[in-house]
C-alpha cells in the first residue's frame, strides 16, 4: 500500500512555491520521494526558498519567470527537461487575489487575476502535456478554491478565474484522459497564507478581524486550514493511488461547503 503513495522517481513542478500553500505541497511531495521543480516572479522569495528547501533536506530547482508570459514559461519547462529530465507531476498553484468590489475594479485588474488564476495554468499545462503525452502518463493538479463554488463580495475576478480553473481541470482530464494523464483540483478551503492575512490582523482594539469569526463560524473545524493540511491530499492527488481518479474536485476545507454555518 506505502508503494501507492510513493513519488519515489518522480519530477514535480510547483509553481508558485515560494512560500504558502505551494512551498508546503513541494514539500509534501519531496517528502513522498518527488524532486521539486518551483518558480516565482521574485529573485528575494526565490533564493530564501531554496534555503528553505535546503533546510528541509528538499532537492528543489527553483525558476525565476512568471506563469503569465508564455515566452516565459516555455523557457522554464524547457530548463527543466534539460536539468531534471522530465516533468511527472505538474500543480498549478501559482495565483494572486485582488479584493476590490465589482463596481470599483478596472478591467485591467480584473484580466490581472484571470491571467494569473485561470489563463497561466492553461499556459502551464499546455506546455507540459506534449511530454507527458509522449510518455503516455502524468498527474496534474490545479489548485482550485471555495470560490471555484461559492462567491462573495469583492472577489468576482478571482471566484471567476477559479471557476473557470474547475472547468479547465474537468477538461484537461476529458481530453487527456486516454493517455494515462490524470487532471484533479484541489479546492483549500481558509487557509492561513500571506495571501489571507489581510482577513485575520488584529483589529486596532486587539479584537480579531470580523473575517476571522466569520470564517471559523463557517468552519465546522473551528479553525482557519494550514498549508500542511494540504500535504496528504496533494500527494494522493500526485500518486498512483488517484490512477482512476479523473476531473475530480478534492475540497479541503474542513467542511465549509457541507455547513449552512454556526448559528450566531
Ligand atoms: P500566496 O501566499 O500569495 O503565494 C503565492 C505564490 O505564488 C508565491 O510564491 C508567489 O511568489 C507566486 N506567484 C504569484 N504570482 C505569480 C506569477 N505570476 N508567476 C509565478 N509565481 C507567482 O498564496 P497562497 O495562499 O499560498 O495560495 C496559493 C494558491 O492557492 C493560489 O492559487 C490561491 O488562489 C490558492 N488558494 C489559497 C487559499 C488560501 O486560503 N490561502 C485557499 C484556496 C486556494 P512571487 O510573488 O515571488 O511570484
Ligand atoms: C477571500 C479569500 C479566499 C481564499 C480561498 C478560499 O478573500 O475570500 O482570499 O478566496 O483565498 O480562495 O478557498
Amino acid at each position: 500500500m506505502k508503494d501507492l503513495f510513493s513519488l519515489k522517481g518522480k519530477v514535480a513542478l510547483v509553481t508558485g512555491a515560494s512560500y504558502g500553500i505551494g512551498f508546503a505541497i513541494a514539500t509534501a511531495l519531496a517528502e513522498a520521494g518527488a524532486k521539486i521543480a518551483f518558480n516565482c516572479r521574485n529573485k528575494e522569495h526565490l533564493l530564501s526558498a531554496l534555503d528553505a528547501y535546503n533546510a528541509l533536506g528538499v532537492d528543489a530547482s527553483g525558476y525565476l519567470s512568471d506563469v503569465t508570459k508564455e515566452e516565459e514559461v516555455a523557457a522554464m519547462i524547457g530548463d527543466i527537461h534539460a536539468d531534471l529530465g522530465k516533468i511527472d507531476i505538474l500543480v498549478n498553484n501559482a495565483g494572486i487575489i485582488k479584493r476590490i468590489p465589482m463596481t470599483e475594479m478596472g478591467a485591467e485588474e480584473f484580466r490581472e487575476v484571470v491571467d494569473t488564476d485561470l489563463v497561466a495554468p492553461f499556459l502551464v499545462t499546455k506546455a507540459v502535456l506534449p511530454e507527458m503525452i509522449k510518455r503516455r502518463q502524468g498527474k496534474i493538479i490545479n489548485i482550485c478554491s471555495m470560490m471555484s463554488e461559492l462567491g462573495r463580495e469583492t472577489v468576482s475576478a478571482y471566484a471567476s478565474a477559479k471557476g473557470g480553473l474547475k472547468m479547465l481541470t474537468k477538461n484537461i482530464a476529458s481530453e487527456y484522459g486516454k493517455y494515462n494523464i490524470q487532471c484533479n483540483g484541489l479546492g483549500p478551503g481558509y487557509i492561513a497564507t500571506p495571501q489571507t492575512a489581510p482577513l485575520r490582523e488584529r483589529q486596532p482594539d486587539g479584537s480579531m478581524h470580523p473575517f476571522d469569526s466569520f470564517i471559523r463560524a463557517k468552519t465546522p473545524a473551528e479553525r482557519w486550514g494550514t498549508p500542511e493540511d494540504l500535504k496528504g491530499p496533494a500527494v494522493f492527488l500526485a500518486s498512483a493511488a488517484s490512477d482512476f481518479v479523473n476531473g475530480h474536485i478534492l475540497y479541503v476545507d474542513g467542511g465549509i461547503l457541507a455547513y449552512i454555518g454556526k448559528q450566531p
